[in-house]
């Protein structure tokens, strides 16, 4: 399944949901003798028994069949984290990062049988800015969904409608992206229906080769607003016609909300919003970060019964169904680029620029129909404390606003009172461990927090503690609650929601994790967590409930019985 709706009804599009031959490489471009393994596509290649811990390349072969001459498109919406795709032997495509889709675009393929290989990379070295070793795991794999379409000379690349509160009511704001890659020009007019209300968009002529976005407005006075509460969905259908024939069309979900920031308060729907969060790897012992649908909606069924109305993607954008089914339970999303704690010699990189703008950019333009994405963020413990840090930072947050005129960014920072960069987004979020790495009390560290946000360019901003938490090891107990057993978990979360939740400056709060994840063996102290597991999860990886899960629930949930 690649999104929970048929996201196109006239463009013919096939999932390549299977087994796929499979053998590990040397290099990219070598044909294996024979392909010695079959791995499902959508999956982690460390599902396998042999490949538990391979960290390297290897190649996915799986042959196509088209029914006639036509322009064929594939999409790949998740290859971790680097892909090199071969089609009939000739190089076709590349991409790096393990988070965001591309496409390749093949015109005026051939009727008959094709080979795709797909050359998928996990290997940490100079090729890699973002994906370094750390605490989390880089699996290898084609680790979301492959889908294959046949698209028309002149196809939709990409619809993006804004819904924009006035006091007329609900309007919205649509840009579709055109794309020609015939060899003629073409006459393209594009019809755009939401909520049972039609827009036509002015025709346009297209070039061959030529790329063209066409805009338009239009009232719908007559919709409900989406809310947590009341995540109501509307069918967005755009549908082109070329030359008086229809051609294409580009069907999504869309809700009318409005996030703003008022003062030191994020607004949603005109109404003042506490985030009750958790933060989530996709990372499960089973399928790796290749989560099938049915444990998606465990961890959000986990998450909704912990009282949260909120989760935050650390540290990279997520895949789309997992969007697919915030927007249609009421989840709200903080959705992050992807960066974990790079330090400053790590953004200086000579691939760091490149390899997270090109993330930045296609998370929102990728994301930014979900109504349940409500904040964007980059750059998580990155160097923000430092002046050439603060470039990227800087560019990043541009990079948001140039593609989102609207949603509020962040990042999360831990550098306390050295922080440089609250001025440029519109949250201050911090990151904080009392009672875990430091012996600080919470209460009066948040107090500190505001400080540091009000004379560092913060002033008069939201504060969200975006992180906070301790390890807690499944089914160690202990009567003196000594560090690592679940009682003392529960006991620092209760310490820190206690606080947080008393502060009104305090605009909402993520707990340090969700479910504990797999991190990447390695040498320093950090990443030698015992079992190679981070392990501050209020579920374990199995995601069977520590203590402090019920104790977050009293919290979240004050209404609810903790035995019940
Ligand atoms: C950081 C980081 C997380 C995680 C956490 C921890 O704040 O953002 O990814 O590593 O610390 O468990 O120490």
């Amino acid at each position: 399944m690649i999104r929970l709706f048929d996201h196109h009804r006239i463009r013919n599009t096939k999932e390549l949901e299977g087994l796929w031959d499979f053998s590990k490489v040397a290099e990219v471009g070598d044909v294996p003798d024979r392909y010695t393994m079959k791995l499902p596509v959508p999956g982690c290649w460390e599902s396998h028994a042999e490949l538990g811990t391979y960290r390297g390349k290897g190649v996915y072969r799986k042959m196509l069949s088209v029914p006639k001459k036509c322009n064929v498109r594939l999409e790949f919406k998740g290859v971790s984290h680097t892909a090199n795709v071969y089609f009939d032997g000739m190089p076709a495509g590349h991409h790096y990062n393990a988070y965001t889709a591309y496409d390749v675009v093949l015109p005026e393929v051939e009727a008959g049988e094709h080979e795709l290989l797909v050359y998928v990379d996990n290997s940490f070295g100079d090729h890699s800015a973002l994906h370094v070793p750390n605490d989390y795991y880089t699996y290898g794999g084609i680790t979301r969904p492959v889908s294959m379409e046949i698209i028309s000379e002149v196809y939709l690349e990409r619809v993006m409608f804004t819904p924009i509160q006035s006091t007329d009511g609900w309007k919205g704001h649509w840009r579709a992206l055109l794309r020609n890659i015939g060899d003629k020009k073409q006459e393209a007019v594009v019809k755009g229906t939401v909520a049972g209300h039609e827009l036509v968009f002015s025709s346009i002529d297209l070039n061959p080769g030529q790329s063209s976005w066409v805009e338009g407005e239009l009232a719908y006075p007559d919709v409900d607003a989406w809310s947590p509460e009341h995540p109501v969905l509307y069918e967005l259908e755009a549908r082109l016609t070329l030359n008086g024939v229809e051609a294409d069309d580009w069907i999504d979900r869309i809700g009318f909300r409005s996030i703003d920031i008022c003062g030191e308060k994020i607004m949603l729907n005109g109404k003042p919003l506490i985030f009750k969060g958790v933060n989530r790897h996709e990372d499960h012992p089973m399928a790796g970060s290749a989560l099938p649908l049915g444990l998606m909606v465990q961890d959000l069924d986990l998450i909704r019964e912990l009282g949260c109305n909120s989760v935050r993607t650390s540290h990279y954008p997520y895949d789309e169904r997992f969007l697919d089914l915030c927007d249609e339970l009421g989840i709200l999303v903080w959705e992050e680029n992807h960066a974990r704690g790079l330090s400053l010699e790590q953004m200086q990189h000579p691939l760091f620029a490149v390899q997270s703008e090109q993330v930045t950019r296609e998370m929102v333009e990728q994301h930014y129909n979900h109504p349940s994405i409500v904040i964007w963020a980059v750059l998580n413990e990155c160097a923000s404390d430092t002046e050439e840090g603060r470039v990227h930072y800087r560019r990043q947050l541009e990079i948001i606003r140039e593609v989102d005129p609207l949603r509020p960014r962040t990042f999360a920072s831990h550098h306390r009172s050295r922080e440089k960069c609250f001025d440029l987004a519109e949250i201050v979020s911090v990151n904080l461990y009392p009672g875990w790495y430091t012996d600080e009390d919470p209460g009066e560290l948040a107090d500190l927090a505001k400080g540091w946000a009000e004379s560092l360019g913060g002033s008069g901003k939201p504060m969200i503690i975006s992180e906070f938490g301790g390890d807690g090891f499944y089914g160690f107990r202990s009567r003196d609650r000594v560090k690592g057993s679940e009682e003392r978990q529960a006991d620092i979360l209760l310490s820190n929601l206690k606080s947080y939740q008393s502060r009104d400056f305090i605009s909402g709060m993520f707990i340090w994790q969700f479910c504990d994840c797999r991190v990447t063996e390695g040498l320093d102290w950090l990443l030698n967590r015992s079992c190679t597991r981070n392990s501050k999860g209020l579920v374990d990886e199995y995601r069977r409930p520590k203590l402090a899960y019920d104790v977050v629930k009293a919290c979240f949930k004050p209404d609810s019985h903790i035995s019940e």
